[in-house]
């Protein structure tokens, strides 16, 4: 007879366990436990990379009652729970974070360093998890931390793939890039449930069936299955007992479907087909704003819905006798129209597996979903073919003609003889080739479809969705992005934390109103000197990084003027470079003339197939090899790309920064969230009237922003009337004398040829109007400069800022999405004794 398990949190607790203890011997004691039996070394023959994992370890385990707890309680409670899914979580390193939220950053340090080692060499060991492109990718990591800080009830569900973002490496000043093989060591953080497989169809046809009563029902005969198993990474939150699980889905072959193959004899022929089925999760498309129609990128979409909703109906349905009311245990949120899929996905399972009636089904489905929007650029919308969709899913693209069909009906009844509405709004695009639209699909089968900031909800209201808008305006809602206080001030500006903390406690990192309190200070001259030395050093812990990776020496007094993001023609990091070179146009007419010292830092990775993101990226090195050697200049402009932009290196840089480049033409940027982590920093913006800059200027006051260019508004009306770049580079000298010499091949060794394409393009289209924008953008910056002349006024702008964005902080934002969306509630997760004493 075997005797029944103890339930772990019923087990007699022993306060120091070496898996739950936190004072400092019992940490060192795990750690070295782990150093031994799971990685198998004698301290004398660990590596860093035993030394981190043993590390990692430590923490995990250390996350794990409170995880197990969490699980528990809403399973126990029935609550409602928030389902996030996305292609992309950009996670950033683990390592830190657990630190901060287990509140061990102390006795971590110290357990580490009497043990002979040092903690920021452990941490600067841990692989950044690349698994998204930008900033879709890193939102969706803010909202998951913030979800967990706000005690919200919350999974987040996308793809374990095996290859993140590229490495950017620079070779002779062009991108070039290299696998990102994040999981070589092993991935500490993650535990693997392989007993809560799901199966996913692929491809094969429909047929008709009666059911035992007697209905007609459709069957799916898929021609292909492949598995998903399901990886859990925790996700603390700050302060709070919550730890609720990111699940990633790995793909496999499914064991038993090619057994026909294998019993006829084609042994290596089914073993490639299983190979084939675990492709899907291999790779994540390095594509931002720009959609990659390949078969691969639908069958990753598909697979990580279909194991999501699957896992979702399967916890319902532990606590519940049918599905009918899902929607009263899951909000499921659609980050962008990568998981639209889900809509017919939703529909098949409640239909075709759990024997709903149409009706029945679409009511549930429309109050389950709702959808962000992300993108106002037309090209970025996606849309897939209609024969690739029928090969692949061939029983969704019934669903979807058959959603379609009745959605068409009402519009007709709602508005007669309108057919050009109808061919706008259906959810097939019949203008050419037939495609599915993945964003009319998204409106259609959601209630409540959202913009990322106020003007992004406004353009999409009258313009990229404004027929949905005209069919339900109680749809479109506002929810303006934000970042995580915890990453992205308290983990990246220790000594901006420490300076907050000394004033008003840890409050604020909760509550990110409570900087306001601080403004009392912007006149205390101790406040200001404390303010600008915190800069300094950050600006120098950078110039050593540049130093050491870059081999240029930057000055960290010079002005620190950054334009980190993802290259997109429409975010204008060329626009950047012309002011640049007009500087430099300035000083070699007048090497004398005063200017103020000024360190331009870029990064950002371009996608692999955008040929001008590409150039641009080898325009600026090449302009950077000029002017970072031109005697003439004199040390007093320098020019940096900083390669492989990504989050662990933002965290460095955001610190940093004196000068927050924002210049996307306006109307095109959704948001930005970049933007935000300047400001909480102590950046100055100078920025368009676009995305969220709009509101960051309102919170920050106009005084406190420089801000250039045309509006939405006067874009759209320049490009109206017929917008020809030529004229401005006809009538203005300084922007002629930019571009002649480009033009010229001064950055090229006399080769006009390379830098052609962009010349032509800026020259001949403009489509990103950077000829209307060039002349107040250089006036900007005079003013720019001479304010920072003014040191005390620089500081004083500075700080208002960053006490002034209690707005963007990610908590808010995910506030409002549960109030006004998912209609969730807070659920705390009580411990026992034990872990709250030693936090
Ligand atoms: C938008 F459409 C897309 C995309 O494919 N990838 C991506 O990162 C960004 N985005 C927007 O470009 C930003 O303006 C916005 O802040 C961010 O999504 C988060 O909403």
């Amino acid at each position: 007879m075997t005797q029944p398990l103890i339930p772990i949190d019923q087990c007699p607790i022993q306060i120091e366990d070496d898996r739950t203890g936190t004072n400092v011997e019992t940490l060192k004691r795990a750690f070295a436990d782990n150093l031994f039996y799971l990685q198998g070394k004698y301290e004398s023959l660990a590596t860093q990379d035993d030394f981190y994992m043993a590390l990692a370890y430590t923490l995990r385990d250390r996350l794990l009652s409170r995880w197990l707890k969490t699980t528990k309680t809403y399973m126990e409670k029935d609550v409602k729970v928030v389902y996030y899914l996305s292609a992309e979580f950009l996670m950033g390193r683990h390592m830190g974070n657990s630190l901060i939220n287990l509140h061990l950053y102390d006795r971590v340090r110290q357990a580490v360093e009497e043990s002979g080692l040092d903690l920021d060499e452990i941490l600067e060991h841990e692989p950044d998890p690349g698994l998204g492109n930008g900033g879709l990718g890193r939102l969706a990591a803010c909202f998951v931390d913030s979800l967990a800080t706000l005690e919200i009830p919350a999974v987040g569900y996308g793809i374990r793939y095996e290859f993140g973002i590229f490495t950017q490496a620079i070779r002779d000043g062009w991108q070039a890039e290299v696998p990102d093989k994040w999981l070589r060591f092993g991935n500490p953080w993650e535990i693997a449930h392989p007993d809560q497989a799901v199966e996913v169809k692929l491809g094969g046809h429909t047929e008709m069936y009666h059911n035992e009563k007697g209905e007609y029902k459709v069957r799916w005969i898929p021609a292909n299955r492949v598995v998903g198993i399901p990886y859990d990474t925790p996700v603390p939150g700050y302060d709070t007992n919550t730890v609720n699980p990111l699940r990633l889905w790995r793909a496999e072959a499914s064991d038993d479907f090619n057994f026909d193959a294998f019993n006829a004899g084609n042994y290596d022929g089914a073993v490639a087909e299983k190979m084939r089925s675990e492709t899907i999760s291999k790779v994540l498309y390095p594509n931002d704003n720009t959609p990659q129609g390949k078969q691969l990128r639908l069958e990753q979409q598909f697979f990580f819905v279909s194991c999501s909703l699957q896992d979702i109906i399967r916890t319902h349905l532990l606590r519940h006798p049918s599905l009918h009311n899902l929607h009263d245990t899951a909000a499921i949120q659609l980050n962008d129209t990568h998981p639209a899929v889900a809509i017919a996905e939703m529909m098949r399972l409640l239909m075709d597996e759990h024997e709903m009636d149409w009706n029945t089904a679409w009511r549930v489905t429309q109050k389950t979903f709702s959808y962000t929007n992300h993108t106002l650029l037309p090209e970025a919308l996606e849309k897939w073919s209609v024969g690739l969709f029928e090969y692949l899913l061939p029983r969704h693209l019934e669903i979807i003609y058959e959603i379609n069909r009745r959605f068409l009906e009402d519009v007709k009844r709602w508005y007669p003889g309108d057919d050009n509405l109808i061919s706008r709004l259906s959810l097939i695009d019949e203008s050419g080739e037939k495609y599915v639209r993945m964003a009319n699909l998204a409106c259609v089968g959601s209630h409540a479809v959202n913009g990322v900031a106020a003007l992004h909800t406004q353009l999409l209201k009258q313009d990229t969705l404004r027929d949905f808008y005209r069919l339900w305006p109680g749809k479109f809602i506002n929810k303006t992005n934000g970042v995580t206080p915890r990453r992205w001030i308290l983990m990246c500006n220790p000594k901006l934390a420490e300076l907050y903390n000394s004033k008003i406690g840890e409050g604020w990192l909760k509550d990110l109103s409570q900087l306001k309190q601080l403004e009392k200070y912007v006149d205390d001259p101790d406040f200001c000197q404390q303010w600008r030395e915190i800069k300094l050093h950050n600006k120098r812990q950078l110039a050593q990084y540049i130093w050491e990776h870059n081999g240029i020496e930057v000055d960290p007094h010079s002005m620190f003027d950054i334009q980190v993001k993802r290259i997109h023609e429409y975010k204008r990091q060329h626009l950047n470079l012309l002011h640049i070179i007009a500087l430099y146009n300035q000083i070699k007419q007048n090497p004398d003339q005063h200017i103020v010292p000024c360190t331009f830092i870029f990064g950002g990775k371009a996608a692999p197939g955008y040929f001008m993101a590409k150039l641009i990226i080898k325009l600026t090195n090449s302009v950077a090899d000029v002017i970072n050697h031109d005697p003439d200049v004199r040390g007093r402009l320098k020019i940096v790309f900083l390669n492989n932009f990504n989050v662990s290196l933002g965290q460095r840089i955001y610190p940093a920064a004196d000068l927050s480049e924002q210049v996307s033409t306006a109307g095109k940027e959704a948001s930005g969230t970049g933007n935000m982590k300047f400001a909480m920093n102590g950046a100055m913006t100078i920025g368009t009237l676009d995305g969220a800059n709009i509101e960051i200027r309102e919170e920050a006051g106009e005084e406190n922003f420089f801000l250039f260019g045309l509006t939405a508004q006067e874009v759209a009306d320049t490009k109206a009337k017929g917008y020809n770049p030529r004229d401005y580079y006809s009538s203005n000298p300084s922007l002629k004398a930019v571009i002649d010499r480009i033009a010229a091949g001064y950055f090229s060794h006399g080769d006009k040829e390379l830098f052609k394409p962009l010349v032509d393009s800026l020259m001949y289209h403009d489509q990103y109007m950077l000829f209307a924008d060039y002349q107040a953008y250089v006036d900007c910056h005079k003013q720019v400069s001479k304010t920072y002349s003014d040191q005390d006024k620089w500081t004083r702008m500075s700080i208002l800022n960053a006490l002034r964005m209690a707005k963007f902080s990610s908590d808010r934002t995910i506030r409002e999405y549960c109030n006004e969306i998912w209609n969730v509630q807070p659920v705390p997760i009580e411990m026992e004794e034990y872990s709250q004493e030693n936090a």
